[in-house]
């Protein structure tokens, strides 16, 4: 990771490019959304692709000289089928956001309505915030996670989809730490006779390895962000059936975007052929035992989850209860101070500021990919806990950092 052809034109990207790079190996990544794709995916996505124009799909394009593309695409599509069984999948999405998109302009019209996971409950811009495209265009309502379990509340789910009549329920999160019970959304869907679209942007990885039930054939449409935990590099894809195959192709490309970007398909493929090893499963399983390890230190030292604890890879810390004065925002700042890189969230109930709210989200993903077991995992979260209790304290700030840099040391990445 030279990047020698950008130093030679280009000295200040080159050094941002370096620091990036060191800045990874040497702080551990936890914000739950994030992940070390492998070498072979930055190879793929910084590759010639990024020059090809392919508009349209497979073997109908506008455009001359997309042999190759065609054989990438092709390659990423059957590579996600054989990894989440499905009927039909379009890869070209730019992102998970992208992703919801396409779905909503396939089958739905602006004022449509949808009911989705409240954003401080764990849900998604994209699953109609007012400030995000999905919450101008449509009519968008909420469910809720009960207040007492932290579970996604499914009978109130149930009530208000029959008060509110939507023509699509949006189902999955990106904070929320259980698994999502796919067939009871699904069975309110039927009730109302609306679309059900499972977002499982923060669990491809976990899903495509069977360590949590999947929604494909559940739900009529599921989308995914490819670069959290499956690691094939950053974007988005789009799972359904036959039935609306056409409508999703249509509505990605024309209605949502042009382009696809090549380069970012082509780590996908490679990525999703990754992801076909048996070592993958193995990773994944990982992921949720390291999750489960760290939150039951977090647990051990008195803080608390939202939902007690974790099915996924990430853990939802509301600090409110243990630490009434310590915002998430100045955790964050402090643990970033030490190498550990993981962000303030808001927690439902939440009583503070969006941009300084009163949770910290921390995911395993990133730490599994550099090795990390359930032991090395369970002593970060001990290392969290000490800068959270003294998060002004230069003294415990020096030493949560120099154990920072042993791990980093001892759990190498890009070398
Ligand atoms: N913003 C991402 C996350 O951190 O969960 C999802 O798009």
């Amino acid at each position: 990771m030279e990047y020698e052809h950008v130093r030679d034109v280009d000295p200040a990207v080159a050094d941002a490019l370096a620091g990036e790079v060191e800045r990874q190996r040497d702080t551990l990544a936890m914000i739950a959304s994030e992940n070390h794709a492998s070498r072979a995916v930055l190879e793929a996505q910084g590759s010639v692709f990024t020059n090809k124009y392919a508009e349209g799909y497979p073997g109908a394009r506008y455009y001359a000289g997309c042999e190759y593309a065609d054989e990438i695409e092709s390659l990423a599509i059957e590579r996600a089928k054989d990894l989440w069984g499905a009927e039909h999948v379009n890869v070209q999405p730019h992102s998970g956001t992208q992703a919801n998109m396409g779905v909503y302009l396939a089958v739905l019209e602006p004022g449509d309505r949808i009911l989705s996971l409240e954003l401080e409950h764990g849900g998604h811009l994209s699953h109609g915030h007012p400030a995000n495209f999905a919450g101008k265009l449509f009519d968008v309502e909420h469910y809720r996670v009960d207040p007492e379990t932290g579970y996604v509340d499914y009978e109130g789910l149930a009530e208000t989809a029959d008060e509110f009549d939507p023509d699509m329920i949006v189902s999955g999160f990106s904070a929320y730490p259980r698994e999502v019970e796919w067939e009871r959304v699904q069975a309110v869907a039927d009730a109302v006779d609306a679309y059900h679209m499972a977002d499982m942007a923060h669990i491809t990885g976990l899903v495509a390895s069977g360590v949590h039930d999947s929604p494909v054939g559940v739900a009529d449409f599921v989308t995914g962000s490819t670069h959290k935990t499956i690691r094939a590099g950053r974007g988005g894809i789009i799972l359904t059936s036959e039935e609306h195959a056409s409508d999703v192709d249509s509505a990605v490309f024309p209605g949502a975007q042009g382009g696809p970007l090549m380069h970012n398909i082509a780590g996908k493929a490679v990525g999703f052929r990754e992801a076909l090893q048996p070592e993958f499963d193995e990773y994944a399983r990982q992921v949720v035992e390291n999750a489960k390890a760290l939150g039951e230190a977090f647990v051990d030292h008195g803080l608390s989850l939202v939902s007690g604890g974790t099915d996924t890879h990430l853990v939802l810390v509301d600090l409110r209860d243990s630490h009434p004065d310590l915002t998430g925002g100045d955790a964050e700042e402090s643990l970033e101070s030490t190498g550990i890189v993981l962000n303030a969230n808001t927690v439902p109930g939440e009583t503070r500021s969006a941009f300084n709210p009163s949770g910290i989200r921390a995911g395993t993903a990133a730490l599994t990919a550099r090795g990390f077991d359930a032991e090395a995992t369970r002593e970060v979260g001990d290392l969290i806990c000490r800068v959270v209790d003294a998060p002004d304290d230069e003294s415990v700030l020096d030493d949560v950092s120099a154990r920072v840099d042993d791990l980093c040391s001892e759990f190498t990445l890009y070398e």
